[in-house]
């Protein structure tokens, strides 16, 4: 993995995976792309939750224009194999993968940026936050799979007119359209969003792994096979780990639950 463009530490249960392009507010190009889906690879063999964020300045400022101009004038030749990472395979990784992705914004997170955001399953702001869709502008569409999860998280409305007229959610309006659920000052999101890993990380891993594989399919089915597939997996949640878990709480040596700050 070029260990510069992407920066990969594992904290105890929590991979801690950053975009490290700051000079060039971490646009995503094909190189970034491939070591972002090594990073993933690996948390998903040595972590129980992943934080993702971004050096310097901005979350991530999209897709590299000026490789994406580079390939359309054709002084980048396709692969003869197609070897390049495709965005919806690295995305879905992370989105569908065995481990949750908690996403610490700041700064710009737009076009791709705002894409990969949304694949991850929390996501944590601070007040310096911007969030967009230029491609309009910039004469390109989505292609990373925004029209799936951006358009479930900030609805058909909000993404049509940030698309059509390029407007800029800040960060009350992201924390409004669900963009982040959790808003902070400007510097601290990334503590929060290790704070949440370690929540998430006492979790049962299995019930994780459901939370974030078997509730997006549900949304996408009917009243009744909803409710099959979550008999099917309710079924699944079983010992040993849900007997230990059951017990401690039974013989009252679990922890009470209590209120975390927002
Ligand atoms: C870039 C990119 C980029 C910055 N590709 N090089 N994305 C966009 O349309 C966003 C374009 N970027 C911006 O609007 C601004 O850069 C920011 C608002 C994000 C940040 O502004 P600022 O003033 O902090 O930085 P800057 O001076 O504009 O940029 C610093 C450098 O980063 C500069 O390069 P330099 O060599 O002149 O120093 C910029 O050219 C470079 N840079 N953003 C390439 N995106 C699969 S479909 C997805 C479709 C999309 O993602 S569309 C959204 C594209």
């Amino acid at each position: 993995m070029n260990e510069s463009l992407i920066t990969y530490q594992l904290d105890g249960p929590v991979a801690l995976i950053g975009l490290n392009r700051p000079d060039k507010r971490n646009a995503i190009n094909d190189p970034l792309i491939d070591d972002l889906r090594s990073a993933v690879l690996r948390a998903h063999e040595e972590a129980d939750v992943a934080v993702l964020f971004g050096h310097g300045s901005n979350f991530c400022a999209g897709l590299d224009l000026a490789e994406a101009l580079a390939r359309a004038t054709g002084q980048i030749k396709p692969p003869r194999k197609r070897r390049r990472h495709n965005w919806h395979e690295v995305f879905d990784l992370i989105a569908r993968g065995p481990i949750p992705f908690v996403a610490a914004l700041h700064g710009a997170v737009v076009g791709g940026g705002l894409e990969l955001a949304t694949a991850a399953h929390v996501r944590v702001g601070d007040e310096s936050l911007l969030c967009g869709l230029p491609e309009g502008q910039r004469g390109i569409f989505v292609g990373g799979g925004g029209t799936v999860r951006i358009q479930r998280v900030v609805g058909t409305t909000v993404m049509t007119d940030m698309m059509l007229t390029g407007r800029l959610l800040n960060a009350a309006e992201s924390l409004q359209e669900h963009v982040v659920r959790y808003l902070v000052p400007t510097g601290e999101a990334l503590n929060k969003a290790r704070e949440l890993a370690a929540r998430i990380a006492k979790n049962s891993l299995e019930t994780n792994w459901m939370i974030i594989n078997v509730l997006p399919r549900i949304h996408d089915m009917s009243h009744d096979d909803g409710l099959f597939v979550e008999q099917l997996n309710s079924a699944r949640a079983r010992p040993p780990e849900a007997e230990a878990r059951l017990r401690d709480f039974v013989d009252g040596k679990a922890e009470k639950l209590q209120r975390h700050p927002a």
